[in-house]
């Protein structure tokens, strides 16, 4: 009985232990690599997969130096000495932007974390849009509206979404008008969510209840051995008795 239990013990501690969440990696999320010249950018065409981790579609994007200075205005980086300019150098167009397929697992619930870089100035620079594709599907727009600075505002946003196979397609795109020449993305990061998946929480409670029934078999043979025991001891009293 002790050995049963101790099984049904390690079988939960597994079940546990494969409902823990997988961890996505999003890799050069704050596209630091390749290096671009101190105080300048470099751009990238379409299909380009110079930027470490991502294949550019659409136009162009471009690298821009945390030191870049333009109109009075300076292009700091949300984390690290360099983010992407998904509005590029050659083109504004809307359908410009950086593709990474990510390892995840699936079912799993996971956090895109991004920030949305934005300015205001110079007759070129209006507040800035981010769209967010999952897996080719429809594109959301994150707008970061940043009032008139001297400097790049970063704006966090988070999305949930749900793994649907081992590998995710999350494309981030240029949705900012075409008379906008700064869109700023920089540090993406994936966070897997804490939440087990409906089937580990099924085999769970099934193994729970796989305990109780073992609990209440034993605690059944436990009170007819004493009913057993007592049964015996009567006997033996009247016996001892006559
Ligand atoms: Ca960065």
């Amino acid at each position: 009985m002790i050995a049963r239990s101790l099984l049904t013990g390690f079988t939960l501690a597994s079940l546990l232990i494969s409902a823990m969440p997988a961890r996505g990696q999003i890799v050069n999320g704050s596209f630091e690599t390749p290096t671009v010249p101190n105080g300048g950018f470099t751009g990238f065409l379409n299909g380009s997969t110079a930027i470490t981790g991502w294949t550019v579609v659409g136009a162009d994007v471009a690298i821009i130096s945390g030191t870049f200075m333009q109109s009075g205005i300076t292009f700091q980086a949300q984390s690290g000495a360099q983010w992407l300019d998904l509005s590029g150098t050659q083109s504004n167009t809307p359908s410009t932007g950086v593709r990474q397929l990510v390892s995840t697992v699936t079912n799993q619930v996971y956090a895109l974390n991004f920030y949305v870089g934005s300015t205001t100035g110079g007759g070129s620079f209006f507040p800035a849009t981010v769209d967010l594709s999952i897996n080719g599907g429809a594109r959301t727009s994150y707008f970061n509206p940043t009032g008139p600075s001297n400097m790049l505002d970063w704006k966090l946003f988070t999305v949930e979404f749900t793994a649907t196979s081992p590998t995710t397609d999350i494309t981030f795109f240029n949705g900012s008008a075409s008379n906008n020449f700064s869109t700023g993305l920089d540090n993406v990061s994936l966070t897997a969510v804490a939440v087990p998946e409906p089937s580990s929480i099924f085999l769970g409670l099934l193994g729970l209840g796989t305990v109780g029934v073992v609990i209440r078999t034993h605690r059944k043979k436990s009170r007819l051995r004493r009913k057993h025991l007592k049964s015996t001891n009567r006997v033996t009293t009247i016996t001892a008795t006559q």
